[in-house]
């Protein structure tokens, strides 16, 4: 049977015949040898033959248009699979369905083949992966530049309750999405030394002699508008050593010698760091940060130099955007390249870098703020610290003007710590070598310019704004939720994809009975789907009709894991004391990697588990509460959980969570917040309306005043006796098997220090917990509510977060793309 859709005119038959075309020339494999994988590389191929003409067209456009380019550099790219949010982008998803369906194979069996490219950690990594989206969508003329880690964020499995980390070896068995480009490949200097020399001009000029040297390639990603024949390029680039063999040494006869240096040159970009481990320190993670920006900034010049710009000219091609300080060197590094490799004065050098780059903080935890000592940076980087030293001489010329030599200033706001062990402070180098900065919700950035960054803040305040985060409504809804957004179509049509404001008309429909039954439904059905897949990986079954209330996002004590597990603990008490306590069945589901050597954040991941161990199998509460730990937290999990949760944890710390992605995606898929005044909550709260959001605990404000005063969590412990008993319960050993040793580290560090106010918070958030189970036996009630978070959460797309950036950071304009299908 031949399907045709109007605006493609590819039919089932072509989609087949390129099929087998690609599964022969490509995987080498006829179907009667074929795997699924096999059938997914193919698909993939064929896929990726559909999307070419679009890639080379859009770049043939900007290059022709000379357009100004957005270089968005970040060390984290958490893209998620390929193959899915590529069908939907061309409008081909049910074509290539009823294509594969014709053929006997699940279009889903072919998308489970697809391994997740996890380079990145979590919020940061997965902003930068929506952005690349709405830049595509809005035709916004962009590279993502980043690194092409062999292994990126390890899987976790659970053995025994416990985190045990596994390698992601996502490139095992080939990526049919990237292209290699080794024609554009750069050298990069490390180590060394440097040397000064009168050049003909009778000018000094400095000489970087390495010490060694390794060759960036990079690997080249389409990333596809919405349905708009637009695609940009991903840019990660992988360290291979500039020569296979050192000869020399390959000829005495020292072969394995010789292979040696090959293997640590590679070894760069082998593994991605998890950002919430201590990196002071870390060589390779600064080498990791330097190779990729340098060979960025290098792959810049190189199309300044095809398209016969000026150097003097680079801020006018390229708007780069830091995604926090991890690429910040490359603001030394520019001027590296451009009075050393390109012989400009230090004066225009600096006036070109400085409206070059652009700097986002995306944290306030004092210790999440980068600094290199500068000890490492002499040995590993000469050139780039003698320059650094040069920036913050200047730059500290400009403070003691401003502040009238108010030392204690000058010393706060240098560009080197000098208390203790000397480091160079990124955030600083970052500040001063950008013209715009911004936070990432509107609390972070007023808490930026408070605390942070205060004195920035005082020199230069027209470099503030706030960028407040959104997310990619094509993958975070049309792609993870097909059910409810049919339901969405149907009602309001489907312009809403790529014009998220526009959920806002289904306000007129809270009250229609007929729609909240259908929205109803597609939750409905969305959590059988996820209880199956639930049962599936863990073994626990859980009961559909159940609340399902989630907490899904990195485990660490500010996100406050604990203070949900405590409350669970508490109601489990409560049901089995109280043989007259009732609630809706209520299921509890826990998602999160620790960081491998965070000790305490492990040791939440157990206690999660063992409660759920407990609990599960006690015949007194397990038809009404239930405890699941969801193992290996990533894109593609993410995508089943959001569009089956109906209670959404966003029960930071207040002040501590700078802004939040997870929060967003809950709210646009009809979940509803139970969450503290922090980073975008404020912000998800004003829209959806304070009746649609269960709010609780300190504010910002409250949270400083309470450190202030001196806190005392023993006397929360003491005073509140459902506390007690729930922190008890963990002493004593209940959870444990009589083993009162295993949590103590977690109970003391509670009791005695508590430095995330879980204590403190604690009752709050069980009263607040406790109206949620009254609330949502009104269903109807409920649902209404529900549909008023996701009409409203129109904010919250990265479309217009995207668009802010380009309006006034970037001061960069759409180019449409006129390229044949
Ligand atoms: O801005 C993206 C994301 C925020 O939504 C989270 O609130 C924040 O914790 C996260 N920050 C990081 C910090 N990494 N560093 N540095 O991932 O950014």
């Amino acid at each position: 049977m031949t399907m045709k859709q109007n605006h493609y005119p590819l039919t089932t038959d072509d989609i087949k015949r390129n099929f087998f075309r690609n599964l022969a020339n490509v995987q080498g494999k006829f179907p009667a040898l074929a795997s699924t994988f096999d059938y997914y590389m193919a698909l993939s191929y064929t896929v990726r033959d559909m999307l070419m003409a679009r890639w080379v067209g859009t770049a043939t456009e900007y290059v022709e248009k000379k357009s100004r380019t957005v270089a968005y550099l970040s060390a984290e790219f958490l893209m998620g699979p390929h193959l899915a949010s590529n069908l939907l982008n061309l409008g081909m998803t049910e074509l290539v369905t009823q294509a594969m369906a014709e053929l006997g194979l699940k279009l889903d069996d072919l998308l489970g083949e697809e391994p997740e490219p996890g380079l990145g950690n979590g919020g940061l990594g997965r902003l930068a992966a929506c952005f690349l989206d709405s830049m595509a969508t809005m035709n916004i003329p962009s590279v993502g530049y980043g690194i092409r880690y062999e292994f990126g964020i390890f899987e976790q499995v659970i053995f025994d309750g416990w985190q045990v980390e596994k390698t992601d070896k996502w490139l095992f068995r080939g990526n049919p999405w990237e292209i290699v480009r080794p024609e554009w490949a750069v050298e990069i200097k490390l180590g060394g030394h440097t040397e000064r020399y009168v050049a003909e001009n009778g000018e000094t000029r400095v000489n970087w002699i390495p010490g060694w040297s390794v060759k960036g390639v990079p690997y080249d990603t389409p990333i596809l508008g919405y349905r708009n024949n637009a695609a940009n390029t991903l840019r990660l680039w992988q360290a291979v050593a500039p020569e296979s063999f050192n000869f020399e040494r390959f000829n005495q006869g020292d072969y394995y010698g010789a292979v040696e240096e090959k293997v640590a040159s590679e070894n760069l970009t082998k593994i991605l760091y998890p950002n919430d481990g201590p990196l002071q320190g870390k060589q390779l993670r600064l080498e990791q940060q330097y190779f990729f920006v340098s060979c960025s900034l290098q792959d810049m010049l190189r199309i300044m130099k095809t398209q016969r710009i000026r150097l003097e000219h680079f801020h006018e091609k390229f708007a780069v955007q830091l995604n926090d300080t991890h690429p910040a060197i490359a603001i030394a590094e520019l001027m590296r390249l451009l009075v050393d490799e390109h012989d400009m004065s230090w004066d225009t050098a600096w006036n070109v870098t400085r409206r070059t780059f652009a700097y986002t903080n995306h944290t306030l935890l004092p210790e999440a703020l980068e600094c290199w000592p500068v000890e490492l940076m002499e040995s590993l980087l000469p050139r780039l610290m003698e320059i650094i030293y040069e920036i913050n001489s200047r730059f500290l010329e400009q403070v003691r003007a401003q502040c009238l030599g108010d030392t204690a200033k000058v010393i706060r706001m240098s560009m080197i710590d000098e208390n203790g062990a000397r480091m160079v402070r990124m955030a600083h180098l970052a500040c001063a070598g950008s013209h715009a900065i911004n936070g990432v919700a509107a609390l972070h950035t007023e808490l930026l310019k408070r605390d942070v960054l205060k004195d920035f803040y005082s020199l230069w305040p027209e470099k503030f704004s706030n960028k407040t985060n959104g997310v990619t409504p094509r993958r975070w809804m049309a792609l993870c939720n097909p059910r409810l957004s049919k339901v969405i179509s149907e009602a309001i049509g489907d312009t809403w994809v790529r014009n998220l404001g526009k959920l806002q008309d289904l306000q007129r429909f809270s009250d229609d009975a007929v729609f909240l039954n259908r929205w109803d439904d597609a939750k409905r059905l969305n959590k059988h789907d996820f209880a199956l897949n639930l049962y599936k990986r863990t073994g626990v079954s859980v009961d559909p009709e159940s609340i399902f209330d989630v907490q899904a996002k990195r485990i660490h004590e500010y996100k406050r894991q604990h203070l949900n597990i405590l409350y669970v603990i508490a109601l489990y008490r409560k049901l089995k004391t109280d043989p007259h306590f009732d609630i809706h069945p209520r299921t509890f589901i826990f998602a999160g990697k620790a960081a491998p050597g965070y000790h305490l954040a492990k040791l939440i991941i157990k206690l999660i588990n063992e409660v759920g161990r407990v609990v599960n199998r006690d015949p007194a509460t397990k038809d009404r509460l239930k405890v699941v730990f969801l193992p290996n937290f990533n894109v593609t999990n993410g995508q089943q959980i959001y569009a089956a949760t109906e209670v959404s944890e966003q029960i930071s710390t207040a002040g501590k969570e700078a802004s939040g992605t997870g929060n967003m995606k809950f709210a646009m898929n009809g979940a509803l917040t139970i969450g503290t005044l922090d980073g975008a909550n404020i912000e998800i709260r004003e829209e959806v309306g304070e009746e649609n959001f269960f709010l609780f605990g300190m504010t910002a404000e409250e949270v400083r005043l309470t450190y202030e005063r001196g806190y005392a969590p023993n006397d929360a412990y003491q005073q509140d006796a459902i506390l007690k008993d729930a922190i008890d319960l963990i002493r004593n050993g209940f959870f444990s098997h009589g083993d009162t040793g295993l949590f103590r580290d977690l109970t003391d560090n509670l009791i005695y220090s508590d430095p995330y106010l879980v204590l403190a918070d604690f009752n709050a958030y069980r009263e607040c917990q406790d109206s949620i189970d009254s609330v949502y036996r009104d269903r109807m009630r409920w649902n209404k509510m529900s549909v008023l978070n996701t009409a409203r959460s129109g904010k919250f797309s990265s479309d217009r977060t995207i668009a802010e950036y380009c309006r006034e950071i970037w001061k960069v304009e759409s180019v449409p793309i006129d390229v044949p299908e």
